[in-house]
């Protein structure tokens, strides 16, 4: 653990089941209050969830704050080992900020001790990390690619940052720039920040490695190297698939670096229970349509 970790948030890590493995007996509730994106992915079809965190082919409801917390309550008293709530889209948790924190307003008043986790693409991190840790949040997901904007260029088709779309390698520059800025500013104020990272063969697999060692030195906690599931109708939708063995080679590989996810199910953004067990489908249409 980073040394300005607080020991509450490393006996929280404990029962967080994406950041420790052993904590499979926990339920991770995931709300899906976040619709918009302000980047566009080459790898997203916008008819699915956000895949820097989810797998194409699914769609997730979308619900307003306030009908996320009456889910919530319901979804916690059928769950006693409910642990974590997670902001994961379907778009980005901060493209939607208003909406992401009167969420976790809501369920914090009425849970104090409750893990709060949102993943992000990181563009707007700069802007809202102090507040999110004003907010309680110690677990932050960012999905960083690459560290080089050229790169960068051939995943990002455009970045829409401060009333301007921006596109190639400047655009990437900005995100990429404000990834890194926000990681490090999370992480030496004792935040927990796993790093997702796409694998897409031909293109960033190579470059890996020296991502890993960038968001090491930035201060993130893991990463979670997870393949490119190409979606229908996007960009990348006839890319080469990753191999479960290549991915896993890498992973070894930079595990010798920092801590690895082996075990990341690629959930979608309304995804509830265990990790090895979606029932997000129960408690669909839990609340009546004038609560959402
Ligand atoms: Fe959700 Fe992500 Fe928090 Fe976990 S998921 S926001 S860190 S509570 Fe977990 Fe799902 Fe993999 Fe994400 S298994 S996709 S890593
Ligand atoms: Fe799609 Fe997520 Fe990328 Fe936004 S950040 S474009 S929702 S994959």
């Amino acid at each position: 653990f980073p040394e300005e970790t607080s020991l509450d948030t490393m006996l929280k890590t404990t029962k967080h089941p994406c950041y420790s493995e052993c904590a499979h007996e926990y339920a991770r509730m995931h709300i899906p209050v976040a619709p918009k994106c302000n980047i566009s992915c080459n790898y997203c079809n916008r008819k699915y969830d956000c895949l820097n965190e989810s797998r194409p082919g699914v769609t997730s409801e979308v619900l307003t704050p306030e009908g996320a917390y009456n889910k919530y309550l319901v979804v916690k008293e059928k769950l006693p080992n409910l642990k974590v709530i997670g902001v994961a889209g379907p778009g980005d948790a901060l493209a939607n900020f208003e909406e992401t924190k009167k969420a976790i307003e809501l369920i914090r008043e009425d849970d104090p001790e409750m893990t709060i986790c949102i993943s992000t693409n990181g563009l707007m991190l700069p802007e809202y990390a102090e507040e999110l840790i004003q907010l309680g949040v110690r677990h932050v997901t960012i999905t960083i690619n690459t560290i080089n904007p050229k790169i960068g260029a051939s995943i990002y088709k455009w970045v829409y940052y401060k009333g301007k779309v921006l596109v190639g390698e400047e655009g990437a520059k900005i995100l990429l720039d404000n990834q890194l800025k926000g990681l490090s500013y999370l992480s030496s104020k004792g935040v927990l920040c796993k790093v997702n990272i796409v694998m897409i063969k031909g293109l960033n697999d190579e470059y890996i490695p020296e991502v890993v060692d960038k968001v090491k030195e930035c201060g993130a906690f893991m990463t979670n190297i997870m393949p490119l599931i190409p979606a229908e109708g996007s960009e990348f939708e006839d890319m080469p698939l990753v191999s479960n063995k290549e991915l896993d080679e890498l992973r070894d590989r930079c595990s010798l670096d920092l801590k690895q996810m082996y075990h990341c199910k690629q959930c979608r953004a309304d995804a509830i229970g265990q990790l090895s067990q979606d029932i997000s489908i129960e408690f669909r249409d839990s609340i009546s349509e004038d609560q959402e």
